[in-house]
């Protein structure tokens, strides 16, 4: 058996927007994620910036920055085993015109910027993302 793993999905705004949050989350636990912390928000992009500070250099990182702070988002932390790498193939490829059918990105995004979904893309990093939108206390 794999190692139990978090990570952080993150209900993007054009998806919150759309009324899909509930299918997606219906999809995260059909595949088996428990759901540790879940809340809707909204974020400044001061604090979308912060998030995706990675990506600071990318030609992209002002359109995601506005993308990410114009409406509610619902960032989820889900444990699972091999949560990382099975939760990504659950989204599927970040252009949504590559992802796979039976994908959340395939049935709901809609370009590669308002793509339905964020995934944490290693086992550090999901560490850190939950703790960038979750308190300990807020993890069951
Ligand atoms: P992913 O891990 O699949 O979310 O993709 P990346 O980490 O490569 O990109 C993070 C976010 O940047 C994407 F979700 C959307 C945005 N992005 C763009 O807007 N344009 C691009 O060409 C690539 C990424």
């Amino acid at each position: 058996m794999g190692k139990m793993e978090r990570t952080l999905c993150i209900v993007k705004p054009d998806a919150v927007r759309a009324n899909n949050a509930g299918n997606i989350i219906a999809m995260i636990q059909a595949a088996g994620f428990r759901i540790l912390g879940m809340k809707q928000i909204s974020i400044s992009e001061a604090v979308a910036g912060e998030f995706y500070s990675v990506h600071n250099e990318r030609p992209f990182y002002g359109e995601l920055v506005k993308f990410m702070s114009s409406g509610a988002i619902v960032p989820i932390a889900l444990e699972k085993v091999n949560a990382v790498a099975d939760y990504r193939a659950l989204i599927g490829a970040t252009d949504p015109a590559e992802a796979e059918e039976g994908t959340i990105r395939k049935a709901y995004a809609s370009s590669k910027g308002e793509n339905a979904v964020h995934g944490s893309d290693s086992v550090e990093n999901g560490m850190i993302e939950i703790s960038f939108f979750f308190a300990g206390s807020e993890l069951i």
